[in-house]
């Protein structure tokens, strides 16, 4: 499919310096609107800030953009877009129009592209009940195969957060705590989960990557960067709501691809914004923790 790369990005790239990719699903699909367009720009300006070129990443007519411009940022956040995961891809371009990026979908144009670092809020996973639907996000089966270090806040507990983690060991994608060794649910600080391996900087995930460049089958790395605890959800309320969302969408017989937007806005509904303003907390966190590691990344080919 054809894509493009802009000016921007291309020569960041060209000269080493450090880019970091933002997807456009979490955008379009996964914050309310007007809300959504002001984090896309407040992202991107975050990286900025760092001395880091930012690349939001999405099919606009028929071709995949490496690199969004203002009007592009704006078009992802205000118009009605399709949710493109990796296979839709060749779908969307050949029909010439235009669709929002998943994890999947924009790690794979991302590493097309050369960029190696990437930021988004949660990470699409294994949903709950997969062992009879077989719901599993291809977030997970494209970092297997494509060379992309994801920072993420883990994935949210609307998913079978223990299956996830299986998932990935199976799959060979290696799973980073960055400075904690418990795996964190998105909203919240930990999950009862730990991890077998922690980093305490941006040097150390460089250092993996430099490492699995020459060791790796080029699969991906999950850095997962925990929400700071008094930036976090209310526990007991983020049980309440999460449970009321479920039942909700399991009455409503949600399925397949619209059951993470389902969840994801009816949260926001429920808790009042409450759930909204600790998603953007914890991903302005993760696009600042993804430039530090785009910087280190630089730095070992200066
Ligand atoms: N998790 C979030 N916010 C999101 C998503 C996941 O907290 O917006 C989006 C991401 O784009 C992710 C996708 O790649 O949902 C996963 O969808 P699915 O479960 O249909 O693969
Ligand atoms: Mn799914």
């Amino acid at each position: 499919m054809s894509f493009v790369v802009s000016t921007e990005v291309a020569e960041a790239l060209a000269a080493n310096k450090p880019v970091v990719a933002l997807e456009s699903t979490i955008i379009s699909h996964g914050l309310p609107r007007p809300r959504n367009h002001e984090a896309a720009i407040e992202f991107e300006n975050i990286l900025r800030e760092q001395g880091v070129t930012p690349a939001t990443i999405a099919v606009l007519d028929g071709v995949a953009q490496i690199g969004l411009d203002a009007e592009g940022v704006r078009r992802i956040s205000e118009e009605q877009l399709a949710k493109a995961s990796v296979r839709d891809l060749p779908i969307i371009a050949g029909a010439g129009s235009s669709a929002a990026t998943t994890v999947a979908a924009t790690s794979h144009l991302a590493a097309l592209a050369g960029i190696r670092v990437f930021a988004t809020g949660g990470l699409g996973g294994v949903h709950r009940g997969a062992s009879s639907t077989f719901d599993e996000s291809a977030d997970l089966s494209t970092l297997a195969v494509t060379p992309i270090t994801v920072v993420s806040a883990g994935v949210k507990s609307v998913l079978d957060i223990a299956a996830t983690l299986e998932r990935l060991e199976t799959l060979s994608v290696p799973v980073l705590g960055y400075g904690t060794k418990t795996f964190p649910s998105f909203w919240l600080r930990e999950s009862a989960f730990q991890l077998d391996w922690s980093v305490e900087n941006a040097a150390q995930v460089a250092d993996v990557m430099f490492a699995q460049d020459s060791l790796g089958h080029g699969q991906g790395i999950v850095v997962a960067n925990p929400i700071p605890l008094d930036q976090q959800w209310d526990p007991a309320e983020h049980n309440r709501v999460l449970e009321i969302a479920l039942a909700e969408a399991d009455e409503k017989g949600i399925s397949g691809k619209a059951v993470t937007p389902f969840l994801l806005l009816r949260i926001v509904e429920l808790s009042e914004g409450r759930s909204l303003e600790v998603n953007l907390d914890l991903a302005r966190n993760n696009v600042r923790v993804a430039g530090e590691i785009a910087t280190a990344w630089s730095a070992l080919h200066a």
